[in-house]
């Protein structure tokens, strides 16, 4: 607070407290805890952080709640049944994300004769149109709030 003389904070993740100058390091009204500096590994799920900031006036402890989520898992992607067409037709994929959530999907051409054209190449749903005939291999990419990529292709 302001006018306080800063004392310290003390951060806690699943059970390990750390403390400044290190690993956590102070900046402003900024912390960062160092890189590695849990050092045993967090499984997937939801933690709590406390954040304790003490003062020469007390001891103030953050009010947010489940900040950090760990999510090793990409997201399972299903474009479902090979398609055998010779016009427009609409793709929906069924994509099944249980942890940080899904942050974007791509539709992309793998391989093809010619030119794919995607009404939404962003979306989990799409229309798709080729503009010569032949086999075709189309990729949906989905990513999750981690950087977890999981695809399927449909062919
Ligand atoms: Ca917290
Ligand atoms: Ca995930």
């Amino acid at each position: 607070m302001n006018g306080d003389v800063f004392n310290s904070i003390a951060i806690n993740v699943n059970g390990s407290t750390y403390y400044t100058p290190y690993p956590v390091t102070r900046s402003g009204s900024n912390w960062t805890l160092t890189d590695n500096a849990i050092q045993t590994a967090l499984s997937d799920g939801v933690y709590q952080v406390v954040a304790v900031l003490d003062t020469n006036s007390g001891s103030y402890t953050d009010s947010n709640t489940n900040e950090l989520t760990i999510d090793t898992i990409a997201p399972s992607v299903n474009v479902g049944a090979d398609v055998d067409k010779n016009a427009q037709f609409t793709k929906t994929a069924t994509v099944t994300e249980s942890g940080s959530g899904v942050a974007s999907y791509l539709w992309s051409k793998v391989s093809s004769p010619g030119t794919i054209t995607f009404g939404t190449d962003s979306n989990y749903s799409t229309t798709i149109s080729a503009n010569t005939q032949g086999t075709y291999v189309i990729r949906l990419t989905a990513t999750d709030n981690a950087s977890n990529a999981g695809t399927d292709d449909l062919h």
